[in-house]
């Protein structure tokens, strides 16, 4: 098309921080960031306790080893992980039905039909990865703890999402401060398979390729109060679709008591609210309709500073850059 060009890897800007290009660029995409990990995070449930902290250390070398196109290795979970599950499990199926968006309940029961989501057993990534590549097109890599802003959200942009593979302590199975596959499944896996939230998450990441600092911190803080801790309308009433909310009964419950304070999702406010990430949010976002985040998301985020656009190319997998002449 006229006035626009594709840019080669030699004329974008040397300011512009690298970003992955490709699918398979998402192998370098994995820094961690370490301070809620066991070892250090004094708070953490796992930290007394040796034997949970090999366990997770040896499932987290399975994300370390992995390479694109790689299937996902099985993890042979312990009885006392899968009863972890079990007991996270029956406690959301217990308050979805009033407290979970429609979208969120849609996708569960399709999870539930496909026999991925069963009381019993933690699901593998693997056929979760080939669950969410039906509906949507995401797929899943497996990641080894909390990743950085910038190559988390980098991978949405190709549709992936990085999930963690090791199970929260068992003494504390309805709050973890990290994120752990209970996290990823019961909160992130059911909205990923839902095709307009879908493509909120891949306009987030979009928007992170080659942005400065201070707009991943900016994308990243919006990810946190929608994607993680986000409210919505539903009929008047208020709804969850946060991720950190349905995976943590405990929170899920202080976000819909009267005790946090509500706001209107905005992006332009909410991308600059500061957060914390070790007790429970004092304030929570609320978005109208998913489309309405995503307009309102989108009218923001083209006034941020990135001199060209990208695009993806769901065909090869591949980030086209495109600049204005
Ligand atoms: N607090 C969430 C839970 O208990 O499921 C896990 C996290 C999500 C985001 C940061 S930590
Ligand atoms: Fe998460």
């Amino acid at each position: 098309f006229a006035g626009v060009n594709l840019l080669t890897e030699n004329n974008i800007s040397s300011k512009t921080p690298w970003f992955p290009r490709h699918a398979s660029d998402l192998d370098n995409c994995n820094h961690l960031m370490t301070k809620y990990e066991p070892e250090l995070d004094m708070n953490h449930p796992g930290f007394a306790d040796k034997d949970y902290r090999e366990r997770r250390k040896q499932i987290a070398e399975i994300a370390f080893a992995y390479k694109y196109g790689d299937p996902i290795p099985s993890i042979a979970y312990t009885e006392i992980e899968n009863g972890t599950w079990q007991r996270v499990f029956n406690t959301v199926l217990d308050l979805m039905p009033k407290h979970a968006c429609r979208e969120y309940k849609a996708a569960f029961e399709k999870l539930q039909a496909a026999d991925i989501f069963v009381p019993h057993r933690i699901p593998q990534l693997e056929d979760v990865s080939s669950f969410l590549r039906k509906h949507t097109g995401f797929t899943l890599r497996p990641a080894a703890g909390l990743l950085t802003a910038r190559d988390f959200l980098a991978s949405l942009a190709f549709r992936v999402f990085q999930s963690t593979q090791y199970v929260r302590h068992n003494n504390s199975p309805f709050h973890t401060p990290e994120p752990d596959c209970i996290h990823e499944l019961l909160g992130h896996i059911p909205l990923l398979a839902d095709p307009s939230f879908a493509q909120f998450s891949q306009e987030i990441g979009l928007a992170s390729l080659g942005a400065s600092d201070s707009e991943i911190e900016k994308l990243s803080t919006v990810y946190w109060f929608t994607v993680e801790f986000g409210l919505c309308k539903e009929n008047q009433q208020l709804k969850a679709y946060g991720a950190a909310l349905l995976s943590s009964i405990g929170e899920l419950l202080h976000a819909l008591s009267d005790k946090p304070e509500l706001r209107p999702f905005e992006p332009a406010s909410t991308s600059v609210q500061p957060y914390q990430d070790q007790e429970y949010q004092p304030i929570y976002y609320v978005a109208e309709t998913f489309e309405d985040a995503k307009d309102k998301f989108r009218r923001w985020v083209s006034t941020m500073s990135r001199p060209f656009e990208v695009r993806f190319n769901p065909h090869t997998e591949r980030v086209e850059v495109l600049v204005s002449v």
